[in-house]
């Protein structure tokens, strides 16, 4: 109607991620998706988000900016599928409405693409990841770095099995690590 002045809910103005993001969220393996259900929990449907917004930098600390973003999804996980292997980023989430709106960022959270049975971090799977986790097993040397790297079956633990597998992988023509 002429001189009526459609009203714009601006649905962000006290709403801050940071609060939201669980204490124990951990960005972890950054070529796999990132989990956002957190952004939208059950009962606050009226939120009505549109999208997520992933941005990221090498050094902490920095600004929410285009130069620093690295994509965006309309779906409860991010991919950041430019991701170097090896490197460490740091990354903010900021979710949008459907007006337009973007929230505040999230806290910064580490993450790190690494390749799983590359215990020891070389950009390769060969016997010195086997070496290196047998050094870590029974020898009392650092853990792969995360964790994770080295956990070959992919079953959340880095255990002789996962030397058993890689020696199966390399010297018997079994499965690559596949997670
Ligand atoms: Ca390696
Ligand atoms: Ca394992």
């Amino acid at each position: 109607m002429i001189g009526t002045k459609a009203y714009q809910e601006r649905m962000f103005c006290n709403f801050s991620l940071s609060e939201r993001v669980p204490q124990d969220h951990f960005l972890g393996k950054v070529a796999e998706a990132v989990d956002l259900s957190f952004c939208a929990k059950v009962g606050e449907a009226s939120l009505r988000l549109h999208r997520a917004t992933g941005y990221r930098d090498t050094i902490p600390g920095f600004s929410r900016s285009l130069n620093y973003r690295v994509g965006f999804t309309t779906d409860t996980a991010f991919s950041d599928s430019t991701a170097q292997l090896w490197r460490t980023y740091d990354y903010l989430v900021t979710t949008t409405d459907f007006s337009g709106n973007e929230s505040s960022p999230s806290n910064e959270a580490a993450g790190i693409r690494y390749m799983t049975g590359d215990a020891n971090a070389d950009g390769v799977i060969d016997v010195g990841d086997i070496v290196y986790l047998i050094n870590y097993l029974f020898k009392t040397e650092p853990a792969p770095s995360p964790l994770p790297a080295g956990d070959a079956t992919c079953d959340g633990n880095v255990d002789v099995g996962d030397i058993v597998y890689l020696i199966n992988y390399l010297f018997k023509g079994g499965p690559p690590p596949s997670c």
